[in-house]
C-alpha cells in the first residue's frame, strides 16, 4: 500500500545502543511509530551515527543496527507502509548536520540537558556527543517532517530542531518545514521498575529496573513482580504519592487498552500481588512473541538487507532534494558524482 502524497510526513529515529529495546522505548515512542504509519508518509531510522557519540565496539554496533531493524519490523513497522533505513546509508544526514552546526550557538548547544547527563557519565566526552542534537535536527529536517513521535526526554532536542529550522528559513528563505513533536501524555515517560523516580533506561543501575522486549517471558514476569511499589495495598493512580504503582497502572493500561480508572476499581480491595500477577501475564503475552518475530527477520539476511536498502534509497531521494536546496541557499557548490 502506498500513502497519498498529502499524508503528513513523519520521521523518528532510535539508537542501536543495546541488544534489545525496552518497554520505555516501546510505549514512549515505537508504538506510535506503528500507529502513525497507517495514515502518514513515515520515515523511520536506526541512527547508528548517533551511537558512536559514546565509546563503541564496531562489530557490536554493526550487529545491533540489524537487530534494531529486525525488532522494529517485529513490532509492526511495515516496509510496505513506512521507509525503514539505517542512518549511515544516507550520507545527507551528516552533510546537513555540518550546515546546521554552523547555525547553532555554542551556548544554545551547551544548554542541552541530555548532553549534561550523558557527559557526566563518560570518562571522555567527545565533540560528537556535544553536537548530537544538531545531527538529530538534520535527521528530521531533511525529510520536511511534520510530526516526530518520541518520548518526553526528546522534547528539548525537538525545540532546538524547531529553532534551527525557523532560523535557517529566516536567514536564507523558506527551506525546511518546522516540525511538531508527537508525544503521548499518558506514556511520555515510563519509569524504572526498581526506582520510579527515574525514567526507564538501558543504563539503569538495577538489572530489574529495565524490562527489555527481548527478555524471556519468565524474566519479564519476575521484573514486574519485583517492581518497587509502596507500603500501602491500594491500587491507585497518584504520580506524586505512589509513583511505583502509578507506573505499573500506566503500563497495564497502555498494554491492555483498559482505562486507568477501570483498573483501579477492578483491583479495589485486592492487594498488589494479584495486580502484579495479572500485569505480569499481560506483559509476557503482549511482548513475548516479539523475540521470535525478531529472530525470524534476522535469519532471513537477504530479505532484511533488501528492506533496508530499499528504505535507504527512498530516504535518499527525499533527503538529497532538501540537501540540494540547503547547499544552494548557503552558497555551496553541489557535490560531484563519483
Ligand atoms: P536510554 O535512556 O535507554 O539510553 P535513549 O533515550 O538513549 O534511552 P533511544 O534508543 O535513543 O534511547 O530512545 C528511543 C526512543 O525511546 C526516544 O523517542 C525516547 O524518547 C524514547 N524513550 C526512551 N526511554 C523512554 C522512557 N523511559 N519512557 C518513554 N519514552 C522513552
Ligand atoms: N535523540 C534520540 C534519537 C534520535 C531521534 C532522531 C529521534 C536521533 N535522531 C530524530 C527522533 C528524530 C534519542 O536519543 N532518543
Amino acid at each position: 500500500m502506498t500513502t497519498a502524497a498529502s499524508a503528513p510526513r513523519v520521521f523518528s529515529g532510535i539508537q542501536p545502543t543495546s541488544d534489545s529495546f525496552h518497554l520505555g522505548n516501546y510505549l514512549g515512542a515505537l508504538r506510535q511509530w506503528v500507529a502513525l504509519q497507517e495514515d502518514s508518509d513515515a520515515f523511520y531510522c536506526v541512527v547508528d551515527q548517533h551511537a558512536i557519540t559514546v565509546t563503541h565496539d564496531p562489530k557490536v554496533l554493526h550487529q545491533r543496527s540489524r537487530t534494531s531493524a529486525a525488532q522494529l519490523l517485529a513490532l509492526g513497522v511495515d516496509p510496505e507502509r513506512s521507509n525503514l533505513f539505517i542512518q549511515s546509508q544516507v550520507p545527507e544526514h551528516a552533510m546537513l548536520a555540518w550546515i546546521l552546526g554552523c547555525e547553532t550557538g555554542f551556548g544554545e548547544a551547551s544548554r542541552m540537558t541530555q548532553f549534561k547527563d550523558k557527559s557526566a557519565k563518560q570518562e571522555h566526552t567527545t565533540v560528537g556527543l556535544f553536537t548530537y542534537p544538531v545531527l538529530m535536527a538534520a535527521d528530521i529536517l531533511l525529510y520536511q517532517t511534520q510530526r516526530v513521535p518520541v518520548g518526553a526526554d526528546q522534547r528539548q532536542h525537538l525545540e532546538l530542531t524547531r529553532d534551527l529550522a525557523a532560523r535557517f528559513n529566516n536567514n536564507y528563505g523558506q527551506t525546511f518545514t518546522v516540525p511538531e513533536p508527537y508525544i503521548l501524555k499518558e506514556t511520555e515517560t515510563i519509569k524504572d521498575l526498581s526506582d520510579p523516580a527515574k525514567k526507564m533506561s538501558k543504563s539503569s543501575e538495577s538489572p530489574r529496573g529495565c524490562l527489555y522486549l527481548l527478555d524471556e517471558p519468565n524474566q519479564m514476569r519476575k521484573k514486574i513482580k519485583s517492581a518497587v511499589t509502596d507500603s500501602e495495598a491500594e491500587v491507585r493512580y497518584d504520580p506524586e504519592g505512589k509513583p511505583g504503582v502509578t507506573n505499573l497502572l500506566v503500563i497495564y493500561s497502555a498494554l491492555s487498552g483498559t482505562p486507568v480508572d477501570k483498573l483501579e476499581s477492578e483491583y479495589q480491595g485486592k492487594g498488589y500481588g494479584d495486580f502484579k500477577g495479572d500485569l505480569a501475564e499481560v506483559v509476557a503475552e503482549t511482548l513475548g512473541p516479539i523475540a521470535r518475530a525478531t529472530r525470524e527477520y534476522l535469519d532471513d539476511k537477504a530479505e532484511l538487507d533488501r528492506i533496508l536498502v530499499e528504505g535507504a534509497e527512498k530516504a535518499r531521494a527525499v533527503a538529497s532534494r532538501t540537501l540540494a536546496k540547503a547547499y544552494k541557499k548557503v552558497g555551496f557548490y553541489p557535490p560531484v558524482a563519483n
